[in-house]
């Protein structure tokens, strides 16, 4: 009777996800997962820090659609990872935790890193369990799959004691879910009725706005929304990984007027993004505009503001089914709404004429502004911007238009720092044929950037730029404006780090600049590298966004 072991059945229900990576930090408990791993051809990445794992995992999970996976042992590992799970589940990402436990045979005697995983992992995961017995291992690894994609997309967690991952159990009788046959599609439009009612509304609307979230790349929507926003000739403004949806310069796209139509528009409709903090819990709405709210998940519908009418399913479906519905309604294509958008348009080019200054700025330390300018400028369709920093990705959501939508990667609303080098590593492992530029602050760098050396070692080459104003910048700014700046610059500021020094170092290519002619130059010499790469660049420490010093995050 042929044998196989839990780990190797784990292996199993990873391939038939389409898995193909898996990313680890070893420990003893979870070895069995490698020999299962290299028997089915996944790839193991194995990275300095379990947070990284997790981090990289919820970038597969972004960049793929398929929910990516970590594999950490039990007790500290486990418990480094929490972070990064707990952003996927903010940001809902598709992910999958698989974490060690000490033998079920020892349950409660003390083993080693024995921990209640589940207990920790329940408030931060769609799903968390055990796994009881080595037969059910694939099995359960689906059934994780299944909770993680329910719905809007979030983290799931499995813990697999050592004695069950390292059992055999007879083939036939482990259940081995076959591909496509344990999950139903998602892509639902919700209330045909309410399709038709979401078309009548914009065809009669006169000052139409239409934010795009996050869920529109998760239901990979970009088509339906470009559709949707030509046919019913609205502004759209994109957040999140819904940048880039329309390319910069399109007719239908707007990036500085967000406030100045939310306030004026009589019918407002919110795709695929929460009435969280970045909404102002849903206030930052005109009071009397009808306002219609999409989403994947049936609980952020209508939570924290009332909504006139609200549709829950596949985002990007529904986007498309109005844009069909309402095709037939309209007179002349493309004049539904012209002189709201000529109105928008012109307002637009007052916001970006009035910071123009700042964006050509020769100062020295640098601009913030010139230097995400030149990153901006410096993208191309295939470049795949990541912000991971303060004050200085806050800049650069003003800036900074990635050409194609999935583009643009920041943690999302847990706002975890850290994030950028595993969102890079995520990226070139899954699309190396594209640039990858990570906006680094120097503080977030810090937290997680000894898997740089991961990067070099697993040969994965990335522009790295670090926005250096030896500070906690974001939260120095709250400190100084409330405190003064005697008893305000405390737990803020940090010693002058030569992160390109640190990038060649490991074995990168790094450049340091403080002369803003030099940032365009830094950037193309990085590219040419072909090496994972750290421009460290000097910027002004008494500048700061407009979101921070307004204090918008906390309000
Ligand atoms: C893991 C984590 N710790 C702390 C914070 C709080 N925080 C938000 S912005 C910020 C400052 C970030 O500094 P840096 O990365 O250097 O960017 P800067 O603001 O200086 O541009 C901090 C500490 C956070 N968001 N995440
Ligand atoms: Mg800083």
């Amino acid at each position: 009777m042929d044998k196989i072991s839990g780990g190797h059945l784990v292996a199993k229900a990873l391939k038939n996800e389409g898995v193909d990576v898996i990313f680890t930090l070893c420990g003893g408990h979870i070895i069995e997962i490698y020999n299962g791993c290299i028997a089915e051809g996944i790839r193991i990445v194995d990275v300095r820090h379990e947070q990284v794992a997790a981090h990289a995992a919820d970038g597969y999970g972004r960049i793929t659609g398929r929910p990516g996976v970590a594999v950490v042992t039990a007790g500290p590992g486990t418990t480094d990872a929490v972070t990064g799970v707990a952003n996927a589940f903010r940001a809902e990402t598709p992910m999958l935790l698989i974490g060690g436990q000490g033998a079920l045979s020892q349950h409660q005697m003390g083993s080693l890193q024995d921990l209640p995983h589940v207990d920790i992992m329940k408030p931060i995961t769609k799903f968390a369990s055990t796994v009881p017995d080595p037969a059910r291992c694939a099995d359960m690894v689906s059934m994780a799959f299944r909770e993680a994609l329910n719905g809007a997309p979030g983290p799931a967690f499995l813990e697999i004691p050592r004695d069950i991952l390292d059992a055999e159990v007879p083939v036939e009788k482990a259940r081995v879910p076959a591909p496509g046959a344990y999950r139903a599609s998602g892509k639902s439009i919700g209330d045909p009725a309410d399709i038709e009612r979401l078309a009548d509304l914009l065809v009669k609307a006169e000052r139409p706005a239409v934010l795009v979230g996050t869920q529109l790349w998760t239901c990979r929507g970009t088509e339906a929304a470009r559709r949707f926003a030509r046919t019913l000739d609205v502004p759209l403004f994109m957040n999140g990984a819904a940048r880039g949806t329309l390319p910069p310069g399109d007719p239908h796209g707007f990036q500085q007027t967000r406030r100045y139509a939310f306030n004026k528009a009589d019918v407002i409709v919110i795709v695929g993004t929460p009435f969280d903090f970045r909404m102002g819990y849903g206030q930052r709405l005109r009071k009397e505009a009808t306002v219609v709210q999409i989403d994947m998940n049936y609980g952020t519908v209508g939570k924290n503001r009332d909504i006139s009418l609200g549709l829950v399913g596949d985002v990007g479906a529904i986007l498309g089914a109005v844009a069909d519905a309402a095709t037939g309604r309209i007179g002349k294509p493309g004049a539904l709404h012209a002189d709201w958008l000529a109105e928008l348009r012109a307002e637009e080019a007052k916001l970006v004429e009035k910071r123009l200054p700042s964006l050509k700025s020769d100062a020295q330390p640098i601009h913030p502004l010139r230097l995400v300018h030149e990153i901006n400028e410096f993208l191309t369709e295939d470049t795949v911007y990541i912000g991971d920093g303060g004050d200085i990705v806050t800049f650069s959501g003003g800036v900074v238009q990635p050409r194609s939508p999935g583009h643009w990667m920041d943690p999302g609303p847990l706002g975890t720092l850290g994030v950028g080098t595993a969102f890079a590593m995520a990226s070139k492992l899954t699309q190396p044929e594209k640039e990858v530029l990570v906006l680094f602050g120097d503080g977030a760098f810090g937290l997680t950037g000894w898997d740089f050396e991961t990067m070099v070692r697993f040969n994965l080459p990335f522009i790295g730029v670090v926005g250096n104003n030896s500070a906690w910048n974001q939260i120095r700014f709250g400190q100084i404006s409330r405190y003064g700046e005697d008893k305000g610059n405390v737990a803020n500021l940090l010693g002058d780090v030569r992160f390109d020094q640190f990038a060649t170092m490991l074995g990168g290519y790094g450049e340091n600049v403080e002369d803003p002619a030099d940032i365009g130059p830094a950037l193309r010499r990085a590219r040419e590298s072909g090496k994972p790469s750290l421009i460290n660049v000097v910027i002004d420490r008494n500048a700061f966004s407009s979101g921070t010093q307004n204090q918008t995050m906390y309000k």
